[in-house]
């Protein structure tokens, strides 16, 4: 994100725009795009949220929208998943098959790339903001990055040491060991 930002012009920069976890980025962007053609507007979706939607990237090349769309590719409901967890419960039913979706927007008609490595995301982010057409970026990110939300209370630790436990007791330990090593 921050590196996203950081190829964007300062008065390109404009992040009023409604920022939503209800899967509308892909068709509230290209809506931006025709109101401020001039301007950059790029779309940031996870995977769920992308998958739920995807016929709104047969719309921005219908519409031929120059738009750019980012993927944040972990393989999860993650924020369903985080929910659970903080609920105390161990999380089900939240992974995601997903197909390569740099080749399924290749076949849609964007120009697209996938990045599973760290070291490769740099010079892939000033590549996908250079096209001057619509261009997808599938971002391959750990599933157990949480997200953090604005508070945490008491319930929530409470609830994840809770889930922690039903997972080393239910021979998840390797889960409990990601979510340490990957936050701390
Ligand atoms: C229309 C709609 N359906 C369901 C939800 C509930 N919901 C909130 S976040 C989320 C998971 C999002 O998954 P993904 O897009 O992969 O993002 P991640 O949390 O993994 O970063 C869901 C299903 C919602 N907000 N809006
Ligand atoms: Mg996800």
């Amino acid at each position: 994100m921050v590196l996203i930002a950081s190829q964007i012009t300062s008065e390109e920069r404009d992040f009023d725009f409604p920022q939503e976890v209800d899967f509308e980025q892909v068709h509230r962007a290209c809506s931006a795009k025709r109101a401020f053609p001039d301007r950059q507007v790029i779309s940031m979706s996870g995977d769920g949220g992308l998958s739920m939607m995807m016929g709104d990237l047969l719309t921005a090349i219908q519409e031929k929208i120059p738009l750019k769309i980012l993927v944040f590719n972990n393989g999860a409901l993650g924020f369903i998943e985080l929910e659970m967890k903080v609920e105390g419960l161990l999380n089900a039913y939240t992974d995601l098959v997903n197909p390569d979706f740099s080749r399924v927007a290749e076949a849609i008609g964007f120009h697209a790339r996938r990045v599973e490595h760290a070291a490769d995301l740099d010079a892939a982010v000033r590549d996908w903001l250079a096209q001057p057409g619509p261009a997808l970026l599938d971002v391959v990110t750990s599933r157990m990055e949480l997200v953090m939300p604005p508070f945490v209370g008491a319930e929530q630790v409470f609830g994840t040491a809770l889930y922690s436990a039903k997972a080393m007791l239910g021979g998840r330990a390797g889960d409990v060991w990601d979510l340490v090593t990957e936050n701390l």
